[in-house]
């Protein structure tokens, strides 16, 4: 019996009530005249999913019935925001949904506010996978994300005496409106155990005797494209233990064993790891790693494909994209599912290997490179550990055969290395395996490979590819900035916003003067909305008519939020010591939002210098509140679409080569923020698009970092020979900004003086250099917003659709969908 979907409420204020008063009654069981605003945050959520579902119903039987082939996302992070004003506007609903809480006596702002981000993810990899599946979805690309449903994401940032404690993100303590369980659709997944060899008729063959297992449980959200209909899926995975109770061990008494093994399975999908660039090497995220890739890789196979599908025609169907090594256990599991469960040849296995893979990287740090040791793998993987050697032993042949027995570069290129003890190398297997390799910006792949991969490029000439990342202009123009995109809409007609490209039209308008009013205009109340925000959350104050100058991104060495306090301690220096008159000062309120890794104790210790330098700089009289230090705590996407449309001034400046690609960047630079930046990841191809009359270049460029570590850096002669340099670091050193305590930050400065890993001395003097630059532009208030016109005009090429676009031309050859 075919039975369609239940069409969709109609699309009236009335049709909306009504469907609303129907979910807060019999889906929270309240009348509206009792109903708390988690009741009414629920049933509006209820609602918008109410007018998704038809279409995703259908969608989702279309995937399963179309020969189309998609794009399976693994990623272990997603971070997604907020839910409700994405879907509204991607359904066509935000005014009617607004005019129907009217109706109700509700106002809408109360129940946005009530709605807890998912934080499934710790900074850009994780964004930059929402954006992905965003742009899929709009784009009518058949794409289903798989990952994680961790039930405590990113922690929550707080600041006590100014340093960082985290708390527990609990955010689905209410219930979570936007996911469908089906504990129905549960995977068991297996670990440990041993191999044994049999005789399977004359050939011997090695099969996996596992000893332990849990259970996935997949939860689906709902993955709207905009106004186009379309809803695609993110299928995230929870762990449970097999059964609730184990019935021997409760038959036999042992109640307390079989809830231990409760507890230990749900540990599996407990908690994100908030480490984004030291891999600790620890057995639960090689466990949540395999947990979510040997799940998904089963639900497409057994549930997503039709029955009976021909094997051999799998590349045609799908492919695999493996967002950074963190899935790349995907690529084993793979292998033993075809060559074990399904029989296949060895051979005519890797070869469908090799073309249902493809790897992104995302990091040029070694330490961020991911390595399992041999070890571990064995314990908890065994039979997937002989896979990968043998992978390695047939690769490794190979590389005989082009390059001769160089054995230098036999153990360059071998997925195991010996030292410092014998582990996986996930990146080379993940380079191995895939059909593709890409970079996430130009500079960044080509970093990847000539430093990174050097072996691997030159034995793969045609894997390596660049994908310039890109941001959903949805969430970041539209949904951040709506007094701009109506600014935009007005000059441009309505098509930019899948179109972003359209923004070159803004070009010719920025040479008119009433149109650089009204886009002041919009910046200034975009400031104001974010004083209000900031205000409210955190009772701070910004002052009218100041720059804002903004850095938000995690923290870390690498990016150098160090520079940007050394530029604030300088100007405050100036001033206190007199040489400088307050008066003479460009008015600025620096923003800093930034986690740390709670392991990473020098960032930590950077936040507590940011604090008290903040809590000095901003009491002191002599500064006549010139300068101001902000630094609300957990910054998230939530803060991010308010800080991101209020910023003058963009701060992008990692260490040239270190940074692969940054999205803050490209957001900030298309809401209108002119960038203070290095030549580091896409930095690079912003400031050839907006020109360099638009944007801030300073410090050393990737080449002349090689050349500077290659002569030998001594960073105390910067500090000896720059006056402001040394001037700023003794009073961090003197105490002033620890209440006369010299050893709070003597690690930071003895850091700097005699390491200095990222070169913050190096840089410095280019640095106050450029920002004396943006000074003297800042004056000109005219031309400053001319420039900011023009950054938004030339930047439409950081679309993620367009990203989307480069992925489908140069790795997965997806065909164009219908729409
Ligand atoms: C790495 C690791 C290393 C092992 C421990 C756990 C863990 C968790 C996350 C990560 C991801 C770090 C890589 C990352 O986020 N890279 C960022 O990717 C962005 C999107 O491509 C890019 O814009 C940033 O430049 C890059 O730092």
């Amino acid at each position: 019996l075919a039975i369609a979907p239940v069409p969709s409420p109609p699309s009236s204020v009335d049709g909306f009530v009504k469907q609303f008063l129907l979910n807060l009654n019999f889906d929270r069981g309240v009348a509206l005249s009792e109903s708390s605003v988690t009741d009414q945050y629920f049933a509006l959520a209820y609602t918008v999913r109410d007018y998704l579902m038809a279409r995703w119903l259908e969608d989702q039987k279309r995937q399963r019935d179309t020969q189309a082939k998609g794009v399976c996302y693994l990623s272990a992070e997603y971070l997604l925001g907020r839910q409700l004003d994405n879907n509204l506007l991607a359904s066509r609903l935000t005014d009617v949904a607004s005019e129907a809480m009217a109706q109700c006596g509700i106002d809408i702002e109360a129940l946005r506010a009530e709605e807890v981000e998912p934080g499934l993810g710790n900074g850009g990899l994780g964004r930059l996978a929402a954006c992905f599946i965003d742009s899929l979805a709009t784009m009518s690309v058949p794409n289903i994300g798989y990952g994680i449903r961790y039930e405590y994401g990113i922690f929550r940032q707080t600041f006590v005496d100014g340093q960082q404690v985290e708390q527990p993100d609990a955010w689905l303590t209410y219930g979570n409106p936007w996911e469908f369980p089906h504990p129905e659709a549960a995977q068991t997944i297996w670990f440990g155990g041993y191999t044994e060899t049999y005789d399977d008729g004359g050939v011997t063959r090695s099969r996996w005797i596992p000893g332990w297992s849990v259970v996935a449980v997949p939860y689906n959200y709902m993955v709207p494209g905009y106004h186009n209909g379309r809803v695609n899926t993110l299928r995230l995975w929870s762990a449970g233990a097999t059964s609730s109770f184990d019935l021997r061990e409760f038959n036999s008494g042992d109640y307390q064993e079989a809830v231990r093994a409760q507890v230990f399975a749900e540990n599996i999908s407990k908690v994100l790891y908030p480490e984004d660039s030291t891999p600790q090497g620890k057995e639960l995220r090689l466990q949540q790693q395999y947990f979510f890739c040997a799940a998904s890789i089963r639900d497409f196979l057994d549930n997503v494909l039709p029955e009976g599908f021909d094997l051999e025609r799998l590349p045609e169907r799908v492919i695999f994209q493996l967002n950074d090594t963190h899935p790349v256990i995907a690529v084993p599991e793979f292998m033993r599912i075809l060559v074990d469960e399904r029989g296949m040849e060895w051979d005519a296995a890797w070869a469908l290997t090799q073309q249902c893979f493809a790897y992104t990287c995302h990091t040029l740090l070694p330490e961020a490179l991911e390595v399992w040791s041999v070890d571990l793998l064995g314990r908890l993987l065994p039979r997937h550990l002989e896979i990968i050697y043998r992978i390695n032993e047939e690769f490794l042949l190979e590389v005989r055969e082009k390059f001769g027995d160089d054995e230098m570069r036999i153990r360059n290129m071998s997925i195991i290395s010996e030292f410092p003890q014998r582990s996986v190398r996930m990146a080379y297997l993940a380079t191995v395996a895939g059909a593709k390799v890409n970079g996430v910006a130009e500079l960044h792949s080509q970093l990847l490979r000539d430093k990174v991969l050097p072996d691997f490029s030159e034995f793969y000439p045609d894997k390596f590819t660049n994908v310039t990342n890109g941001v959903t202009p949805r969430r970041f123009i539209r949904l951040a900035n709506p007094a701009l995109a109506d600014l935009i809409t007005e000059a441009l007609g309505a098509g930019w916003t899948v179109d972003l490209e359209r923004l070159r039209g803004l070009e010719a308008h920025a040479e008119d003067p009433e149109f650089r009013a009204r886009f002041a205009e919009v910046k200034a109340a975009n400031k104001r909305r974010l004083s209000e925000v900031l205000w409210h959350r955190d009772r701070f104050e910004v002052s009218d008519g100041h720059l804002l100058d903004v850095m938000v991104k995690r923290l870390h060495e690498y990016k150098r939020q160090m520079l940007k306090l050394l530029h604030i301690v300088t100007l405050y220096e100036r001033v206190a010591s007199g040489r400088v008159a307050a008066s003479d000062l460009t008015p600025r309120t620096f923003i800093f939002g930034a986690k740390a890794a709670p392991g990473y104790d020098m960032a930590k210790r950077i936040i507590h210098l940011i604090n008290s330098v903040g809590s000095v700089v901003n009491a002191d009289p002599v500064l006549e509140g010139r300068l101001k230090v902000l630094f609300p705590p957990n910054y998230n996407v939530t803060l991010a679409e308010r800080v991101i449309p209020a910023a003058d001034l963009s701060e992008q400046i990692s260490l040239a080569g270190k940074e692969a690609s940054g999205t803050g960047n490209m957001k900030f630079a298309l809401n209108g923020a002119l960038t203070i930046g290095t030549d580091d990841g896409a930095n690079v191809e912003i400031r050839e698009l907006v020109g360099d009359d638009n944007f801030f270049l300073f410090g050393q460029t990737e080449p002349e970092v090689e050349a500077l570590w290659a002569r030998g850096y001594r960073p105390a002669e910067f500090y000896r020979e720059n006056d402001d340099l040394r001037r700023a670091m003794d009073l961090i050193a003197s105490g002033a900004f620890s209440g006369g305590d010299r050893s709070v930050f003597e690690p930071i400065m003895s850091n700097l003086l005699y390491d200095d890993r990222f070169m913050v001395l190096a840089d410095y003097a280019s640095y106050i250099d450029a920002q004396e630059r943006v000074d003297a532009a800042y004056q000109d208030q005219d031309a400053w917003t001319r420039s900011a016109i023009l950054n938004v005009a030339r930047c439409g090429f950081f679309s993620s659709d367009r990203s989307m676009r480069d992925y489908i031309d140069r790795i997965w050859h997806t065909p164009p969908a219908p729409a």
